[in-house]
């Protein structure tokens, strides 16, 4: 079996089942190596909870970066989501233009907004950064909000396949090679994902469960990560990331009183499963 050197770059939320807690889980569990940049530590993530800590890592970003460039320390893959501040986004451009092995892919989830509105920590500086970092981007995964925000269209929640093909090719147009779009729903009670490589457009729809839970982008992109340096291709990382984000969304709804992410570990069995027979 081929062993994968991950590198990923997003904060720890000491509580709240998303970025770092869920990355590095589910990236070991599909068989990777699994480095970690943390971005920021909070004490909890920011939807839902009030007066969580933040510390702001961006000072030490370069710093680490050196030392690992001095180790002669590069990775296959980098993934990128919740980062803590603006000026940050520019060391991991460089992070990845640095420390990437010439066949290495950058995952970027630009994991700054949702239902039409930016998380609380961010504005349109912090937009208009992330657009140059999804120049950076192998694959982009974006949800339809931070789609519309990085592409400048308005956020509709009812739509056709025009409106979806305008986001991935102003996706395109700032640099991502390809696109994997998600929450892309055509139909009353179904979801999917737009996949986007090059020319080819592949869209795998599946049931939405109606109560969305939070870091399930970081669930979806990571599963998509680990399954990709599995060595299965955007769309099969794509369906296999999508099957997962349901089975733990379903399994969350038996838990009493767990409200602020969803149970990703219980099923991680059907993950691991799904990579090695698919
Ligand atoms: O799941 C995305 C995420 C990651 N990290 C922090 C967040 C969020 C979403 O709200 O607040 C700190």
């Amino acid at each position: 079996m081929d062993y994968k050197k991950v590198l990923t770059i997003q904060d720890i939320s000491c509580v709240g089942q998303c970025s770092l807690t869920v990355a590095l889980p589910i990236i070991s569990a599909c068989g990777a190596e699994t480095a970690v940049l943390p971005s920021a530590v909070l004490s909890t993530h920011t939807m839902g909870f009030t007066g969580y800590t933040f510390r702001d890592l961006t000072e030490d970003m370069p710093k680490i970066m050196q030392h690992w460039e001095k180790e002669n320390v590069r990775f296959d893959a980098v993934y990128t989501g919740y980062l803590g501040s603006t000026e940050q986004i520019g060391y991991v451009s460089d992070i990845i233009a640095r420390l990437s092995r010439e066949s290495a892919y950058a995952v970027i989830d630009p994991a700054m907004a949702d239902n039409g509105k930016l998380y609380p920590a961010f504005d349109e500086a912090y937009v208009a950064q992330m657009k140059t970092l999804v120049a950076c981007a192998d694959y982009v995964l974006p949800n339809i909000t931070e789609a519309c925000f990085l592409t400048d269209e308005e956020y509709k929640t009812e739509y056709d396949r025009s409106y979806i093909e305008r986001l991935v090719s102003g996706l395109i147009s700032l640099g991502a090679k390809n696109v994997v779009l998600t929450g892309v729903s055509f139909e009353k009670g179904k979801t999917g994902v737009w996949v986007q490589e090059g020319n080819e457009a592949r869209y795998y729809e599946h049931d939405q469960i109606l109560k969305g839970r939070h870091g399930t982008g970081d669930i979806y992109a990571s599963a998509f990560t680990g399954a990709l340096v599995r060595g299965k291709s955007a769309f099969e990382s794509a369906k296999i990331a999508a099957d997962y984000v349901v089975e733990c969304i379903r399994f969350s709804e038996n838990i009493p009183n767990h409200e602020y992410g969803a149970a990703f570990e219980p099923v991680l069995g059907k993950l691991i499963r799904a990579i090695e027979t698919a």
